[in-house]
């Protein structure tokens, strides 16, 4: 699954993506501010998670078009200690909510090692624009709830998939005819969702067989719920 990391300035995404993907980073700097990208990659659940971080200032809006393309999910990073950043964040959450409709949102509300960090319920009061948005309070400093994140993210966005996902029946491996039946859709549609499903490593599909079945951690993800 592909995960964008945005938000403001200097909110900590480059930080977190070093602490989520464990130092298997890149990250391109010029006098220490991010110009390019981070990118690392994590895990949860047994799925791979593509971490891309995003130039926090407003300058670099092409290149976070480019990077935000296909993101299966956002993880939306503010400075907890910091309200000036607010502005900031309204002006990215406008954009990348525009670039990415419907795309599953957390919001990381960082540095709550800092005395003067804002609690989640302030936080969800000052960017009340985020409606519905999830916040989870972090700190890369003291790595407060980081261990929460991923699989929070990978939850949200398996829970979007579900009602496909669940077509697969509990019972292991499926037909492709089977599905298309379940779903109501052709064998060929099928197949589109399965590469789909298949690149994100939800399913695992046998082309020869014509079966597919849900990775086990997105079945312990739909058992949840
Ligand atoms: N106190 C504190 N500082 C942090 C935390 N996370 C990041 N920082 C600092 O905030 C600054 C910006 O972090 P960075 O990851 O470069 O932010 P980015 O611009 O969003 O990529 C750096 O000086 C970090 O050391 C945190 O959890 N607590
Ligand atoms: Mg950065």
């Amino acid at each position: 699954m592909k995960v964008l990391v945005t938000g403001p300035h200097l909110s900590g995404k480059s930080t977190l993506i070093q602490h989520l993907a464990k130092g298997n980073v890149i990250n391109i700097q010029v006098n220490g501010t991010t110009v390019g990208l981070d990118h690392g990659v994590a895990e949860s659940f047994g799925i791979p998670i593509r971490l891309f971080g995003t130039p926090g200032l407003a300058r670099f809006k092409v290149l976070r078009r480019i990077i935000s393309e296909g993101a299966d999910g956002i993880l939306f990073v503010v400075d907890a200690s910091k309200p000036d950043g607010d502005a900031e964040a309204r002006y990215i959450w406008t954009e990348i909510s525009d670039l990415l409709p419907n795309v599953p949102c957390i919001v990381a509300a960082n540095k709550q090692d800092l005395r003067v960090a804002r609690t989640p319920e302030r936080i969800r009061h000052d960017l009340s624009f985020m409606v519905g948005v999830p916040v989870i309070p972090i700190s890369n400093t003291t790595d407060y709830n980081l261990d929460k994140l991923l699989p929070a993210m990978a939850m949200l966005i398996v829970y979007e998939w579900s009602p496909i996902l669940r077509a697969f029946g509990a019972s292991g491996k499926t037909s492709f005819s089977n599905l298309a039946k379940n779903l109501h859709i052709t064998e060929s549609k099928v197949r589109n969702y399965l590469r789909w499903f298949e690149l994100r490593k939800l399913v695992v599909v046998d082309w020869d067989k014509n079966t597919a079945y849900v990775s086990p951690g997105v079945t312990k993800i739909l058992a949840q719920r």
